[in-house]
């Protein structure tokens, strides 16, 4: 074949967490913006398919500003652009149960909502997994096997290796010499993990999965859970799309994109395009706490600009012993300017992440469960990290624990 025009053309995006709040600071104006650009690269790309891996909404029970904000942008989206064909897929942070409801609804339509692995009968529902991709005439030019996040419970008789083998096989058969994409939202080894606000995921005591998941055979594998746009090193193209802003102050210095992907007879080629930032992300130190109050007192922003718009800003202090007054000397500087805190730093001269003990952390909500378990266990029993069977129980627990949690 010589015809290089695109058979079929992709945007893929991922981990919007509409509803998130940082620091209480809503984002909805940074999610308008994005939709709003979003929609017009749908158009300008000439994309036939929408694809969003995971991590739709930030909570299992969103708000319903943030569930009318989806719906109102699939409605725009599909009225807008003909042919239009949406798949979105459930995260971690999604309720399976809440992500698949509208699907009742809409069918076999244009509009896919695959929140929990389709199953049937305890085996594999390909004919839900596995969705044709059809051109701008309609005609069918690629096939899309929609896996969303797996909580060890959902994998049934499967492990995350034989599920991606059989969804693989079967989709590219199905296929039959049309391009594949794979889809999930999982950690694969060597991506990037941002320190605050992706949260840990464990299978089976696993942290992260290994990139041979996936084959050669695949056009694209298009990944979402890591919030830095990146490709992953494996046997074909597979990418984590990225969040649309930052949504922790360690998100800050990403270059969100969307990913255009475009699949030709030959194979994939990817384009990212730079997603506008309509507020930005300030940051301050580290340094002494007078310096500090000094640099924020010359800040120089522009008091014209609406509230929602306003930057935020991040504050690390350098500290080398107790400072009763740093919060409120830092909240009495901020206090004039035009700037939404996210979080102050104390930042200790000696601390060095290789002595970091989990256990003394200055801030609760920074420790993750598994270094605080593995902390405990040193304390008490010496010496050692804990056993394996030890830390696989715990991994259970602790997915069983936030699960439950999630689906209350
Ligand atoms: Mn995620």
């Amino acid at each position: 074949m010589t015809d290089s025009s695109p058979a079929l053309t992709v945007i893929h995006t991922s981990d919007w967490h509409l509803g998130h709040e940082l620091n209480g600071h809503d984002r909805q104006i940074e999610h308008d913006v994005f939709l709003n650009w979003l929609l017009e690269q749908i158009e300008t790309q000439a994309a036939h398919v929408l694809l969003v891996t995971g991590d739709i909404y930030d909570v299992a029970n969103p708000p319903v500003s943030a569930m009318r904000r989806l719906f109102r942008f699939l409605n725009a989206a599909t009225a807008r652009i003909p042919g239009l064909q949406v798949v979105i897929l459930g995260g971690n942070h999604d309720s399976a149960g809440r992500i698949d409801l509208p699907s009742a609804l809409l069918g076999d339509g244009r509009v896919h909502f695959i929140g929990s692995l389709p199953r049937r009968d305890g085996l594999l529902d390909m004919n839900r997994v596995l969705i044709p991709l059809h051109d701008c005439s309609a005609q069918l030019a690629g096939w899309l096997a929609a896996v969303p996040f797996c909580r060890p419970g959902d994998l049934g008789i499967y492990s995350l290796p034989t599920l991606y083998a059989e969804v693989t096989d079967a989709g590219m058969t199905k296929a039959d010499g049309l391009p594949l994409i794979l889809t999930g939202h999982l950690h694969v080894a060597g991506g990037d993990v941002s320190e605050l606000s992706e949260r840990r995921i464990v299978v089976g005591g696993e942290e992260a999965q290994a990139a041979s998941l996936f084959d050669a055979r695949p056009a694209y594998v298009a990944l979402g859970h890591l919030h830095r746009p990146q490709a992953v090193t494996a046997a074909t193209t597979v990418r984590y799309a990225g969040s649309p802003f930052p949504l922790s102050s360690t998100e800050r210095d990403y270059r969100h994109s969307i990913a255009v992907v475009r699949l030709k007879p030959e194979g994939c080629e990817v384009d990212l395009v730079p997603i506008p930032r309509p507020v930005a992300f300030l940051s301050i130190g580290p340094f002494p706490l007078d310096d500090a109050v000094t640099a924020i007192e010359a800040l120089q922003l522009d008091p014209a600009v609406p509230i929602e718009r306003w930057p935020f800003i991040e504050i690390a202090v350098r500290i080398d012993g107790p400072e009763p007054h740093l919060q409120s000397r830092i909240l009495a500087a901020l206090e004039a300017k035009p700037v939404r805190l996210v979080r102050i730093l104390s930042v200790r001269r000696e601390a060095s992440e290789a002595t970091l003990d989990p256990m003394t952390g200055a801030n609760l909500a920074e420790l993750a469960p598994h270094d605080v378990f593995a902390a405990i266990f040193r304390r008490d029993y010496g010496g050692e990290a804990p056993p394996e069977d030890l830390a696989a129980a715990f991994a259970q627990l602790l997915v069983e624990a936030e699960t439950a949690e999630e689906d209350r």
